[in-house]
């Protein structure tokens, strides 16, 4: 039987106000995709990760819903969709839609609706409380602002908004609103359409009583409570309706962003019940976190060969990433941005040691150039409303340099700079004003120049997709970690039927000395850098993958 096309393909992430714009307005739009499809296929990616396209007013770059059934107006209109949804599938690639269905934009029609009057019949499309004492039915706190509640004068309750008080969160104990997302998404598949990519699917569910959450309080006292918004034991009855209205006798996937999953629930969503085929965590993102996303320690190999085993172990098909939309650049995070050399070598290095991996890849667009964090000065200068939240709470000198550190290190802007297509204007991306600062590197980091050069990172990328591609061991073999004690190299066997191939990568700036001889595992088929097959040991990020032969 062939395998799912979701675990035989690369997909590609795109960040469409980011990729191409060919209006000139300074935002990428659907046009500028289809003008580089070809460029994708180039590449090797069998699938699209597409982030919201919908009409939007734009509070989080799209996460925020005004419409489910419109393009949003900078980005093109339905028939431009339609161009692209062709244009993919006449090359071989599927096209995947995000879609964000916890919560909408408060200027959907639903909530319009919604806080018009208690009486009104969306008011329990979204979630209504009354204040206690003057103040928030709960003591949650938000991902984006410090309380989880906004007062609404005019009907006199609060609604309830995980995330910014433009992002309603949907009542999903309503069956009417469970219909209306099912019947959207039909006719997205109608449409034609392959898949979802679930935004935030595992806090759609809230404890019923919204109990006050009892963890230590944040800003303004408030609690963040996953412990009532996470896993609720409805989430479980609420996606195997969804697979069952929209995905049963379809060959559609659904990968969920799965917030707060654990090696221990993890298959409870993508074992036997398969309520998703196939879910993001993020164990690897946190790492460096130390319990606030804005920290950043430096990168603890141990620990992150750690993840990699308990997860290899924990599920039978993981997808494979080390950024996107919502982080700072791969390359500047784990690897060496220090030197041009260290640059290129170490952003080849994570690809190999993540790719490889049994599971699906995800790769973020601009990672496969090795584009970087952009150096951010000003508050002007962002776009992101998590960052500028960060600093509207800041009081004082220390507490701003304290979030401007964070921002610099881990702030989604990094991620949301325009590609880098060439040396030319704008780097390519437009030829009006970019919406967002372009990376000034671009003019020696951009797709033209890679292209050229035998030895970038882009080609790199391009000939370890087809290693992948081609090689039955390296998408179905088994995995099995070598070196588990080594505190500098990532190292993995895959086999399958007699085949293997070892995966080594030095992870860290010092040489790594190896129990064995490179030959003694056969011959390299892939390299970031020459190698000699007599020495027992591997350059500072040096990557190599191995067959026996
Ligand atoms: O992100 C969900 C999420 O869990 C966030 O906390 C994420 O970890 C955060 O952005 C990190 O800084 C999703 C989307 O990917 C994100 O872009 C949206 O802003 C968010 O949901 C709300 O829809």
């Amino acid at each position: 039987m062939p395998e799912a096309w979701w675990k035989e393909r690369v997909f590609y992430q795109v960040y469409p106000r980011s990729f191409q714009d060919s209006s000139g307005d300074g935002i990428g739009d659907l046009r500028g995709i289809i003008s580089r499809l070809d460029y994708l296929k180039s590449l090797g990616v069998g699938a699209v990760w597409l982030c919201p396209v919908y009409d939007s007013p734009n509070a989080d770059m799209g996460y925020d819903i005004r419409d489910y059934e419109k393009i949003m107006t900078e980005f093109g209109t339905m028939e431009d969709f339609d161009e692209l949804l062709r244009e993919l599938h006449s090359r071989d690639i599927k096209l995947v839609m995000d879609l964000v269905v916890n919560h909408s934009s408060d200027e959907h029609r639903w909530f319009v609706e919604s806080r018009s009057s208690r009486e009104n019949p969306y008011r329990d499309y979204y979630i209504w409380r009354d204040g206690k004492d003057g103040r928030e039915p709960n003591n949650w706190a938000s991902f984006f602002t410090p309380s989880a509640w906004s007062y609404d004068e005019g009907t006199g309750q609060w609604y309830l908004h995980l995330f910014s008080e433009k992002q309603p969160d949907l009542n999903w104990e309503n069956p009417s609103v469970r219909e209306e997302v099912y019947a959207m998404m039909n006719r997205w598949f109608d449409r034609g359409v392959d898949g979802f990519r679930m935004d935030v699917i595992t806090v759609i569910a809230k404890a019923p009583e919204l109990p006050d959450g009892t963890g230590a309080p944040g800003s303004g006292g408030y609690v963040f409570s996953p412990e009532h918004f996470a896993f609720q034991p409805k989430l479980h009855e609420y996606l195997r309706e969804m697979r069952r209205r929209c995905f049963d006798g379809r060959s559609c996937m659904c990968v969920g962003e799965t917030s707060f999953v654990t090696t221990e629930n993890a298959n409870s969503l993508v074992g036997d019940g398969r309520e998703l085929d196939l879910l993001f965590q993020f164990d690897i993102m946190d790492m460096d976190g130390e319990g606030s996303k804005w920290n950043a320690i430096p990168l603890d190999v141990p620990k992150l060969k750690q993840i990699i085993a308990a997860w290899q172990g924990a599920i039978d098909w993981n997808t494979l990433f080390l950024g996107n939309h919502d982080q700072p650049r791969v390359v500047s995070r784990f690897g060496d941005t220090g030197s041009e050399e260290l640059w290129k070598r170490s952003a080849k290095c994570l690809a190999t040691l993540m790719y490889l991996q049994r599971g699906t890849p995800f790769i973020y667009q601009g990672e496969e150039l090795g584009m970087t964090n952009a150096p951010f000065e000003t508050r002007e200068q962002l776009r992101d409303v998590e960052e500028l939240n960060l600093l509207a709470l800041c009081k004082g000198e220390t507490e701003l340099e304290r979030a401007w550190r964070g921002i610099k290190a881990k702030g989604r802007d990094n991620a949301r700079t325009p590609m880098q297509w060439s040396a030319g204007k704008n780097a390519g991306f437009t030829t009006g004003e970019p919406w967002i600062m372009l990376n000034p590197n671009y003019t020696w980091i951009n797709a033209e120049a890679e292209d050229s050069d035998p030895d970038s990172v882009l080609n790199y990328y391009r000939a370890l997709i087809a290693l992948r591609n081609a090689t039955p061991a390296l998408l179905r073999g088994d995995w099995r970690e070598l070196l588990p004690e080594n505190k500098q190299v990532v190292a993995y066997a895959r086999e399958l039927e007699g085949e293997k191939y070892t995966v080594l990568c030095n992870l860290s700036g010092k040489a790594a000395e190896l129990p064995f001889t490179l030959s003694e595992l056969g011959e390299p088929v892939l390299s970031n850098m020459p190698s000699d097959p007599t020495a027992a040991a591997l350059f500072p990020y040096q990557a190599l993958v191995l067959k026996r032969s």
